[in-house]
C-alpha cells in the first residue's frame, strides 16, 4: 500500500508539473491505431475514456505468461504503441506515468495474441511503472499494449479468472511511454599480442682489394690466384664477433670484435697470397642476431663472393639472406 501512496504523490507531482495538461487524447485506443514510438522520445497520452476491444488480449489472462510476483495482472483502458525493430535490445518503460500501469509487448505489427506475446510487466520499472526489454529483429514490427492496472476488490489474486470475479474500474490518467534502444555490450578488444622484436640482422660489407697473383713461365703469365690487398669488414653492429679462416691452412684463424665504428681489419691477411682453389671464410656473429657467413672462392685471377646467413646460435649457415 505504501507504493500506491507513493504513486498518489507522484500523480499529484505530475499534475503540478502540468504533465496531464500536455498529454494527448487517446487516439491510440484501438490496436489498428497504434502510435509509432520514436526511439528515446517520450510519448504522453491519457487513457481516460479508453476501452478494451472485443477479443483484445489482456495483460494477462493468466499468470502463466506474466508471472511477475506470482500475481495475475489485468490491463484495462488500454493504449497501443508500435516500434520497428532495429536489431538491437529495445527497452520500453512507463516510468513517470501518472497511473499504475501494466504493459505487454507482442511480436506482430497487426494481430497481438497470447501466441505472439513476448513479455509483460506490471512494476518492473519500479514505483508501479512497467518495463519490458527484448531483443528486436531489424525491420520487424512490435505492438506495445499499456493500460491501467486493473484492481480487484481486495487487490488479491485472482484479479480475473473468467469465473465471475470482476475487476474494479481501471485507473486512468496520463501514460508516459518511452522506447529506448540499448546497444549491445561493447565487444572487448582482442588481446594485444606482444611479439618480440625481430632479430637484428648483420649484413656487413667486405672488401679484399684483391690483385691477380701470377708468375711468369717461359715468357708466359701463369695465374696462380689472388693476393689480398687488405681484408676489411665494415657496417658491423657494435660487439659483432668476426672470425676469419682459410681452407687448407692458407691463413691463420683470426678473430676481431667490432667497436662503435663498426669496422674491423685483419692485418695478417694483408698482402697474403691465396692460391687458386682456396677459400677465405668470414663469419660475423652476435648473440641473438642473424649473423653473416661469407666465403670467397679463389679463382684463377679473381675471388668470387658467396654470402649466407647464420641463425642465432648456429655456426654453419642454413639460410639465404
Ligand atoms: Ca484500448
Ligand atoms: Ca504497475
Amino acid at each position: 500500500m505504501r507504493a500506491r501512496m507513493k504513486l498518489t504523490l507522484a500523480i499529484m507531482a505530475a499534475a503540478a508539473l502540468g504533465l496531464a495538461a500536455v498529454a494527448q487524447a487517446n487516439q491510440n485506443d484501438n490496436i489498428n491505431a497504434a502510435v509509432a514510438l520514436t526511439l528515446n522520445v517520450f510519448d504522453e497520452t491519457t487513457n481516460i475514456g479508453s476501452t478494451v476491444q472485443p477479443g483484445e488480449p489482456l495483460t494477462p489472462p493468466s499468470n502463466s505468461w506474466c508471472p511477475e510476483n506470482d500475481i495475475q495482472r489485468y490491463a484495462g483502458a488500454t493504449l497501443w504503441y508500435f516500434v520497428t525493430g532495429n536489431g538491437k535490445q529495445i527497452d520500453v518503460s512507463t516510468e513517470g506515468s501518472a497511473i499504475d500501469t501494466v504493459m505487454a509487448v507482442y511480436k506482430t505489427a497487426t494481430s497481438p495474441s497470447v501466441a505472439n506475446v513476448i513479455k509483460c510487466s506490471d512494476d518492473s520499472a519500479g514505483d508501479l511503472f512497467s518495463r519490458v526489454s527484448f531483443q528486436s529483429l531489424a525491420g520487424a514490427g512490435y505492438l506495445i499494449q499499456v493500460g491501467g492496472r486493473q484492481l480487484c476488490p481486495a487487490d488479491v489474486a485472482p484479479c480475473f479468472n473468467g469465473a465471475g470475479v470482476q475487476p474494479a474500474a481501471p485507473p486512468t490518467g496520463t501514460i508516459r511511454v518511452i522506447a529506448r534502444f540499448t546497444p549491445p555490450p561493447p565487444v572487448p578488444p582482442p588481446p594485444v599480442v606482444v611479439r618480440p622484436p625481430p632479430p637484428e640482422v648483420i649484413r656487413p660489407a667486405t672488401s679484399l682489394s684483391p690483385k691477380p697473383y701470377f708468375r711468369r713461365s717461359r715468357g708466359r703469365i701463369v695465374y696462380l690466384g689472388i693476393k689480398v690487398g687488405k681484408l676489411v669488414v665494415r657496417q658491423l653492429p657494435t660487439g659483432t664477433r668476426v672470425q676469419v679462416g682459410c681452407t687448407r691452412g692458407a691463413c691463420p684463424a683470426q678473430v676481431r670484435t667490432a667497436g662503435e665504428n663498426g669496422r674491423v681489419e685483419f692485418p695478417r691477411m694483408r698482402n697474403r697470397k691465396m692460391r687458386r682453389g682456396r677459400q677465405i671464410v668470414i663469419s660475423a656473429t652476435k648473440p641473438g642476431a642473424i649473423g653473416s657467413y661469407i666465403r670467397y672462392f679463389i679463382g684463377r685471377n679473381r675471388a668470387a663472393k658467396v654470402e649466407l646467413c647464420l641463425k642465432p646460435g648456429d655456426k654453419q649457415p642454413q639460410m639465404k639472406c
